[in-house]
């Protein structure tokens, strides 16, 4: 008896919150229009394989491991002086989130970690289809010296 109350409520719960929970609906339909306004305090948005310079002394450029999709994809960032030798003197940061839906995703402000090579790496979890964007951080002797936003569609 207990336990087939249980269930009852259990499928009510289910039920309920599938009526009142458009989530994945509203991500889809709202993406295009929010990333288009989306924040300008994340700086440039960047292309992947492309040169970004910090300043005149160095530049970097970032790429992913896989095309994006769902799942945990790595973030590569690799920083060179001007001279083309790696520069690994930086920190970088990246925080992930569905512009959409400020906060739903968010992995908040996370450190790359350094390979042997001096790339910089950051795992991305992509948990839900849609426009994503992860703001990155540069920082010279704990001192920000460039933000720039990467944006994908999944
Ligand atoms: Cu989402």
């Amino acid at each position: 008896m207990l336990g087939k109350i249980t269930k009852l409520i259990g499928v009510i719960a289910i039920a309920s919150w599938a009526i009142s929970s458009s989530t994945f609906q509203d991500c889809r339909v709202f993406s295009t229009s929010e990333v288009l306004g989306a924040d300008k305090s994340t700086g440039p948005v960047l292309k992947a394989g492309q040169k970004y310079w910090i300043g005149d002394e160095r530049y970097f450029t970032y790429d992913f491991d896989k095309k994006p999709q769902m799942g945990t994809i790595i973030m590569k960032v690799q920083v060179f002086a001007k001279d083309g030798k790696q520069d690994t003197s930086l920190e970088i940061t990246g925080s992930a989130d569905m512009p959409s839906m400020k906060g739903a995703h968010s992995s908040g402000e996370t450190l790359f970690k350094m390979n042997k090579k001096g790339d910089y790496l950051l795992p991305v979890n992509v948990v839900m289809p849609g426009e994503w964007e992860v703001v990155l951080n540069f920082l010279k002797d704990k001192k920000p010296i460039y933000t720039g936003s990467v944006r994908f569609n999944v």
